[in-house]
């Protein structure tokens, strides 16, 4: 599903499904493009078919929560997080002044993320306006009941949180990702979050200021024996079904 107003993009949402379940879950896309925090004024929903054999299973992140008070904090932990992964705190600054200024050119946001090399601190996405969307991405119903469910029972419960761990699930577990860095572009949502294979997924508070509508994402990868093409076309296209979710600790 892809909401727009006045031509500029306002929410999107995608789910892999049984046949069966189509109907259903039109219903559901639509009440989400409706209740964004734009009115959309275009809904447009696109259906493809994946082949079943396609479908890699996997289990989320662990989700862990650091409750930092103020950005200036929230910039500290989340580039302390980065340098744990092994990345260099100059390379780290750099994700941090893109995504601060409004990473595509004239300083807007991207509907995708920056692909950031962490030898050079290049970026390496092919289109820097577009960025690289993840998709393809779904959880099966047991798992989504039950990321709901621990997500309920810590309080942190937001459909946010549920898409961002997919979407943080399906890039870390390729060897080419070192970690990423995460905040939303919604003025109303600060907490933002550093997940990669090794620290999981931890959401880190007041990412930025309230009322910011400068958000964006990060991918740090290791140029050794990169072949951009397949990983773009992995995040892009290879369809991941999280069927397990890892634990999801309180703050
Ligand atoms: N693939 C790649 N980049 C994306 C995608 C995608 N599918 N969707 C969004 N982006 C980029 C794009 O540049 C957006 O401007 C930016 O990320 C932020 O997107 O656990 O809601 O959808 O509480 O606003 C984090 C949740 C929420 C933290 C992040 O991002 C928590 C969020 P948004
Ligand atoms: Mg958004």
């Amino acid at each position: 599903m892809r909401a727009s107003s006045n031509n500029i993009h306002v929410t999107g949402s995608e789910r892999i499904l049984d046949e069966a379940n189509l109907a259903n879950v039109f219903n559901e896309l639509v009440c989400r493009a409706l209740s964004s925090h734009i009115k959309p004024d275009s809904i447009s929903i696109n259906v493809e078919k994946i082949e079943h054999d396609a479908i890699c299973y996997a289990e989320s992140l662990d989700i862990k929560t650091v409750k930092s008070p103020t950005t200036e904090s929230a910039e500290k932990d989340a580039k302390k997080l980065l340098e744990a992964n092994g990345i260099k705190t100059e390379i780290i600054n750099q994700a941090f002044n893109l995504l601060r200024i409004g990473p595509a050119a004239g300083g807007s946001n991207m509907r995708g993320a920056i692909i950031m090399d962490i030898d050079t601190g290049k970026r390496i996405e092919p289109d820097t306006k577009r960025g690289v969307r993840v998709s393809r991405i779904d959880y099966t119903d047991a798992a989504r009941k039950s990321i709901e469910k621990a997500l309920l029972m810590h309080d942190i419960f937001h459909h946010r949180v549920i898409d961002a761990v997919a979407i943080a699930t399906k890039v870390c577990r390729r060897e080419e990702t070192i970690a990423e860095l995460c905040w939303s572009d919604n003025p109303d949502y600060t907490t933002g979050y550093v997940a990669s294979e090794k620290s999981g997924y931890v959401r880190i508070t007041n990412m930025k200021e309230k009322g910011s509508s400068r958000g964006g994402r990060v991918f740090f990868v290791n140029p050794e024996g990169l072949s951009l093409n397949d990983y773009i076309n992995y995040l892009e296209r290879q369809p991941v079904i999280i069927n397990k979710i890892g634990t999801v600790y309180g703050s």
